[in-house]
């Protein structure tokens, strides 16, 4: 049973160790929004709210979650009591129209508090079977070729499995190129984060001698038409990431052709419940899925680590450990990865498995807001 006493709502500043920049905009400072909700018995939750700073992504952003949260999610979720938590994805769809960020936070942190509630794993309670996630890495769209072909080097190095390259116009076949010519036979993408058209078409059937893994989001952020009519000319499998925001959308893409590879990021699907459909309707239609991510702090890597365990996530996920992102992460133990590029899930622990160092969160908190039935 889930019954929310009250929920908290706060915002640190973790600076990432460096700026990363995608074909939208550039990210330094890091924003992160941390929610807890509480349970009768003081059980706390805690969890993240990925949007960022600016609505560059997705429509959603800081301001407009905290909003959402405070003003109709809560009140939402604060009066009522739930069997478990794969009802609520439902009432806060009922006549609620988007701010899947803003749901997804609320919603996976009750998940995470009916594991803490059972004292089981959350992986374990969204079904997952794996004990080790394979790793990507998400590289920032780099100042020359040269560098790039450096990160990448440093990358491979450090065991990554596979390689996402930010592109844009102007900064792609010639930093993919130069990649590609140093290393061969690397697990290499790229993510394009919406910046072509298709009268980008003939420069984009240009990536296919690069054999890539696949092409994320080459095209706008909410259309999934337009990425069927390219996917039919293209050799490169097509990965959507920001215009898949239902089950119904992933439906969509099946019938459209529009994609091969499917990125799923709870938040952008507001929350598990939606997750774990896409999840099941993607392997029953034999469409690999891998765990995207958001920059989390080691709280929102929490909840991706426990996703990406679920079997049809079988490319590797953009969740690297916390040193890739922090000087020092916000829980304990931090996120590592092993030199196979695996992250392990701490299974022996309940919900996300890992604690929240509060006293750093409070030394972080530039703002804080409380809401009770
Ligand atoms: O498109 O996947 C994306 C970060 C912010 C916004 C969008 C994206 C990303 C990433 C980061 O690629 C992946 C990570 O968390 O390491
Ligand atoms: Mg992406």
């Amino acid at each position: 049973m889930i019954k929310i006493k009250d929920m908290t709502l706060r915002e640190i500043q973790l600076p990432l160790k460096e700026a990363f920049q995608i074909s939208s905009g550039t990210e330094t400072t890091s924003r992160i929004f941390l929610l807890t909700l509480k349970n009768a018995d003081g059980q706390v939750s805690w969890s993240e709210c990925c949007a960022g700073a600016f609505p560059n992504y997705s429509s959603e952003a800081i301001e407009t979650a905290w909003m959402a949260i405070k003003e109709w999610v809560a009140p939402r979720i604060l009066t009522t009591e739930f069997d478990g938590p794969s009802g609520i994805y439902e009432v806060l769809e009922e006549n609620f129209r988007g701010h899947n960020m803003a749901k997804a936070a609320v919603e996976m942190a009750c998940w995470n508090l009916a594991a803490q509630q059972e004292n089981v794993p959350l992986a374990h309670l969204l079904g997952g079977t794996r004990e080790k996630i394979a790793t990507g890495i998400s590289l920032g769209i780099q100042a020359s070729p040269a560098d790039l072909v450096r990160k990448v080097g440093e990358s491979l190095e450090l065991g990554y499995r596979k390689i996402k390259i930010k592109i844009k116009p102007g900064m792609d076949l010639n930093f993919i190129g130069a990649v590609r010519e140093a290393y061969p036979e690397a697990p290499l993408m790229v993510d394009a984060n919406n910046a072509y058209s298709l009268e980008d078409i003939e420069l984009l059937k240009k990536l296919d001698v690069f054999k890539l893994l696949m092409i994320e989001q080459p095209l706008a952020w909410d259309d999934i038409f337009k990425h069927g009519i390219l996917q039919g000319e293209l050799e490169t499998p097509i990965c959507l990431d920001e215009s898949i925001t239902s089950v119904a959308k992933a439906e969509e893409m099946l019938a459209l052709g529009s994609g091969k590879v499917v990125n799923i990021k709870p938040a952008r699907v507001a929350g598990f419940t939606s997750s774990l459909m896409i999840h099941d309707l993607c392997a029953q239609s034999r469409i690999p899925v891998w765990c995207g991510g958001m920059l989390e702090s080691g709280v929102g890597r929490g909840y991706n680590v426990a996703l990406a365990s679920l079997p049809n996530f079988v490319l590797p996920g953009d969740v690297s450990p916390s040193s890739r992102y922090w000087e020092q992460d916000i829980v304990t133990p931090e996120w590592t990865m092993d030199a196979e590029g695996m992250v392990t899930v701490p299974l022996d622990k309940a919900g996300i498995g890992v604690e929240v160092n509060v006293d750093r969160v409070d030394d972080l908190t530039v703002r804080c807001e409380s809401v009770s039935a």
